[in-house]
Protein backbone atom coordinates (compact mmCIF):
# COMPACT_ATOMS: atom_id res chain seq x y z
CA UNK A 1 0.00 0.00 0.00
CA UNK A 2 1.05 4.04 -0.43
CA UNK A 3 -0.25 6.34 0.81
CA UNK A 4 -1.13 9.04 -1.44
CA UNK A 5 -3.52 11.41 0.19
CA UNK A 6 -4.22 12.66 3.72
CA UNK A 7 -6.89 14.90 4.81
CA UNK A 8 -8.23 16.13 8.34
CA UNK A 9 -12.17 15.28 8.24
CA UNK A 10 -13.20 16.03 11.98
CA UNK A 11 -12.47 16.03 15.69
CA UNK A 12 -15.22 14.48 17.28
CA UNK A 13 -15.83 14.38 21.09
CA UNK A 14 -18.62 11.74 21.61
CA UNK A 15 -19.46 8.23 19.28
CA UNK A 16 -22.68 9.87 17.77
CA UNK A 17 -20.02 12.75 15.54
CA UNK A 18 -18.25 9.39 14.28
CA UNK A 19 -18.46 9.49 10.69
CA UNK A 20 -21.70 7.09 9.40
CA UNK A 21 -19.64 5.92 5.76
CA UNK A 22 -18.74 2.57 7.31
CA UNK A 23 -15.16 2.95 6.16
CA UNK A 24 -12.44 0.84 7.96
CA UNK A 25 -10.47 3.13 10.62
CA UNK A 26 -7.10 2.28 11.98
CA UNK A 27 -6.63 3.79 15.73
CA UNK A 28 -3.63 5.27 16.99
CA UNK A 29 -3.90 4.74 21.20
CA UNK A 30 -0.62 5.89 23.58
CA UNK A 31 0.04 8.20 26.38
CA UNK A 32 0.27 11.96 25.66
CA UNK A 33 2.83 13.39 24.22
CA UNK A 34 4.32 9.52 23.17
CA UNK A 35 4.48 10.69 19.32
CA UNK A 36 0.97 9.86 17.93
CA UNK A 37 0.73 12.95 16.04
CA UNK A 38 3.76 12.86 15.01
CA UNK A 39 3.78 8.85 13.65
CA UNK A 40 0.70 10.23 11.33
CA UNK A 41 2.40 12.75 10.00
CA UNK A 42 5.63 10.73 9.12
CA UNK A 43 3.15 7.62 7.61
CA UNK A 44 1.20 10.38 5.42
CA UNK A 45 4.55 12.10 4.50
CA UNK A 46 3.34 15.50 6.31
CA UNK A 47 5.20 17.95 8.19
CA UNK A 48 1.94 19.12 10.33
CA UNK A 49 -1.06 16.99 9.12
CA UNK A 50 -1.55 15.96 12.61
CA UNK A 51 -1.04 19.33 14.92
CA UNK A 52 0.53 18.97 18.28
CA UNK A 53 -1.87 20.41 21.02
CA UNK A 54 -0.56 23.34 22.27
CA UNK A 55 -0.62 21.93 25.96
CA UNK A 56 0.06 18.36 26.85
CA UNK A 57 -3.09 16.35 27.41
CA UNK A 58 -5.06 19.12 26.35
CA UNK A 59 -6.59 17.22 23.11
CA UNK A 60 -9.59 15.78 24.33
CA UNK A 61 -10.72 15.55 20.47
CA UNK A 62 -10.75 11.43 18.29
CA UNK A 63 -9.38 13.27 15.13
CA UNK A 64 -10.24 11.50 12.21
CA UNK A 65 -7.82 11.80 8.58
CA UNK A 66 -9.15 10.18 5.67
CA UNK A 67 -6.34 8.06 3.98
CA UNK A 68 -6.35 7.58 0.13
CA UNK A 69 -10.27 8.56 0.02
CA UNK A 70 -10.12 4.75 1.50
CA UNK A 71 -9.87 4.73 5.00
CA UNK A 72 -9.80 6.97 8.14
CA UNK A 73 -6.67 7.00 10.70
CA UNK A 74 -8.25 8.27 13.84
CA UNK A 75 -6.14 10.05 16.39
CA UNK A 76 -7.18 9.20 19.92
CA UNK A 77 -7.07 11.32 22.61
CA UNK A 78 -3.68 10.88 25.09
CA UNK A 79 -3.92 9.12 28.57
CA UNK A 80 -1.47 9.51 30.92
CA UNK A 81 -1.50 13.02 31.70
CA UNK A 82 -1.51 13.29 35.62
CA UNK A 83 -2.58 17.03 35.91
CA UNK A 84 -5.73 16.25 34.45
CA UNK A 85 -9.20 16.86 36.88
CA UNK A 86 -10.58 13.25 38.12
CA UNK A 87 -13.64 13.73 35.87
CA UNK A 88 -11.98 14.58 32.71
CA UNK A 89 -9.86 11.36 33.36
CA UNK A 90 -12.87 9.15 33.78
CA UNK A 91 -15.32 10.54 31.34
CA UNK A 92 -11.50 9.98 28.65
CA UNK A 93 -11.73 6.78 29.81
CA UNK A 94 -15.25 6.22 29.11
CA UNK A 95 -14.96 7.33 25.73
CA UNK A 96 -12.23 5.08 24.69
CA UNK A 97 -13.56 2.29 26.02
CA UNK A 98 -17.05 2.71 24.10
CA UNK A 99 -15.46 3.26 21.10
CA UNK A 100 -12.80 0.14 20.86
CA UNK A 101 -15.85 -2.05 22.48
CA UNK A 102 -18.25 -0.97 20.08
CA UNK A 103 -16.54 0.57 16.88
CA UNK A 104 -17.23 -2.20 14.07
CA UNK A 105 -15.48 -0.45 11.22
CA UNK A 106 -12.00 -0.18 13.31
CA UNK A 107 -9.83 -2.86 11.70
CA UNK A 108 -6.15 -2.27 13.85
CA UNK A 109 -5.41 -0.31 16.51
CA UNK A 110 -1.51 1.11 16.98
CA UNK A 111 -0.73 1.11 20.42
CA UNK A 112 2.76 3.16 20.95
CA UNK A 113 4.89 3.07 23.60
CA UNK A 114 8.34 4.65 24.07
CA UNK A 115 11.00 2.77 22.81
CA UNK A 116 13.01 3.69 26.06
CA UNK A 117 10.75 2.83 28.41
CA UNK A 118 8.94 -0.27 30.57
CA UNK A 119 5.29 -0.01 29.29
CA UNK A 120 2.94 2.36 31.95
CA UNK A 121 0.78 0.90 33.97
CA UNK A 122 -1.74 2.31 31.45
CA UNK A 123 -0.08 0.85 28.43
CA UNK A 124 -0.28 -2.41 29.95
CA UNK A 125 -4.62 -1.39 30.83
CA UNK A 126 -4.93 -0.51 27.33
CA UNK A 127 -3.50 -3.46 25.92
CA UNK A 128 -5.48 -5.59 28.49
CA UNK A 129 -8.79 -3.89 26.94
CA UNK A 130 -7.42 -4.64 23.15
CA UNK A 131 -6.83 -8.30 23.74
CA UNK A 132 -10.33 -8.65 25.70
CA UNK A 133 -12.45 -6.71 23.23
CA UNK A 134 -10.08 -8.96 20.82
CA UNK A 135 -9.24 -5.78 18.60
CA UNK A 136 -6.05 -6.77 16.93
CA UNK A 137 -2.81 -4.21 17.33
CA UNK A 138 0.68 -3.33 16.57
CA UNK A 139 2.79 -2.16 18.95
CA UNK A 140 5.05 0.98 17.42
CA UNK A 141 7.99 1.92 20.21
CA UNK A 142 8.32 5.40 19.48
CA UNK A 143 11.43 7.72 19.64
CA UNK A 144 13.80 4.79 18.67
CA UNK A 145 16.07 6.93 17.84
CA UNK A 146 16.97 8.33 21.31
CA UNK A 147 17.79 4.64 22.19
CA UNK A 148 21.98 3.92 21.61
CA UNK A 149 22.27 1.80 18.50
CA UNK A 150 23.92 -0.98 20.47
CA UNK A 151 20.91 -1.42 22.91
CA UNK A 152 18.08 -1.41 20.01
CA UNK A 153 18.04 -4.98 19.66
CA UNK A 154 17.73 -5.96 23.26
CA UNK A 155 14.96 -3.39 24.03
CA UNK A 156 13.20 -4.97 20.83
CA UNK A 157 13.44 -8.27 22.05
CA UNK A 158 12.11 -7.59 25.57
CA UNK A 159 9.27 -5.27 24.38
CA UNK A 160 8.44 -8.41 21.56
CA UNK A 161 8.41 -10.88 24.78
CA UNK A 162 5.99 -8.54 26.77
CA UNK A 163 3.37 -7.58 23.61
CA UNK A 164 3.91 -10.63 21.83
CA UNK A 165 2.05 -13.06 24.85
CA UNK A 166 -1.23 -11.12 23.60
CA UNK A 167 -3.28 -13.27 21.31
CA UNK A 168 -4.47 -9.87 19.33
CA UNK A 169 -0.96 -8.54 19.36
CA UNK A 170 0.24 -8.42 15.51
CA UNK A 171 3.61 -7.33 16.29
CA UNK A 172 6.35 -5.02 17.74
CA UNK A 173 8.38 -2.55 15.50
CA UNK A 174 10.44 -0.04 16.37
CA UNK A 175 9.56 3.45 15.12
CA UNK A 176 11.14 6.87 14.40
CA UNK A 177 9.04 10.30 13.26
CA UNK A 178 12.67 11.81 12.91
CA UNK A 179 14.64 8.84 10.89
CA UNK A 180 12.00 7.36 9.59
CA UNK A 181 12.61 4.06 10.94
CA UNK A 182 10.05 1.51 10.66
CA UNK A 183 7.88 3.62 8.44
CA UNK A 184 7.74 1.54 5.91
CA UNK A 185 6.94 -1.57 7.82
CA UNK A 186 4.53 0.11 9.65
CA UNK A 187 2.34 1.32 6.37
CA UNK A 188 2.65 -2.13 4.90
CA UNK A 189 0.98 -4.03 8.11
CA UNK A 190 -1.46 -1.53 8.16
CA UNK A 191 -2.27 -2.20 4.34
CA UNK A 192 -2.29 -6.33 4.87
CA UNK A 193 -4.94 -5.91 7.59
CA UNK A 194 -6.95 -3.61 5.61
CA UNK A 195 -6.62 -5.47 2.80
CA UNK A 196 -7.79 -8.85 4.70
CA UNK A 197 -11.23 -7.33 5.41
N1 LIG B 1 13.41 12.22 18.98
C1 LIG B 1 12.14 12.01 18.65
N2 LIG B 1 11.17 12.85 19.10
C2 LIG B 1 9.88 12.60 18.78
C3 LIG B 1 9.52 11.48 17.98
N3 LIG B 1 8.17 11.49 17.84
C4 LIG B 1 7.71 12.56 18.51
N4 LIG B 1 8.73 13.24 19.09
C5 LIG B 1 8.62 14.48 19.91
O1 LIG B 1 7.83 14.20 21.06
C6 LIG B 1 6.94 15.27 21.35
C7 LIG B 1 5.49 14.78 21.35
O2 LIG B 1 5.14 14.35 20.05
P1 LIG B 1 3.63 14.34 19.54
O3 LIG B 1 3.62 13.67 18.21
O4 LIG B 1 3.01 15.69 19.62
O5 LIG B 1 2.97 13.39 20.65
P2 LIG B 1 1.42 13.09 20.96
O6 LIG B 1 1.07 13.91 22.16
O7 LIG B 1 1.39 11.63 21.27
O8 LIG B 1 0.63 13.42 19.74
C8 LIG B 1 7.22 16.34 20.30
O9 LIG B 1 8.12 17.26 20.85
C9 LIG B 1 7.85 15.56 19.15
O10 LIG B 1 8.72 16.35 18.38
C10 LIG B 1 10.58 10.60 17.51
O11 LIG B 1 10.36 9.60 16.81
N5 LIG B 1 11.85 10.92 17.87
MG1 LIG C 1 -1.03 14.63 19.41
Amino acid sequence: MKINSAEFVLGAVNLRQLPKDGLSEVAFLGRSNVGKSSIINKLCNRKSLARPSSEPGKTREMNYYLINKEFYFVDLPGYGYARLPEQIRSSWGKLIEQYLKSREQLSLVLQLVDARHEPTELDMMMIGWLDYYEIPFLVALTKADKLPVSKMPRFVETAKETFTRFANCTGVLPFSSITGLGRNDVVKVIGEHLSKE
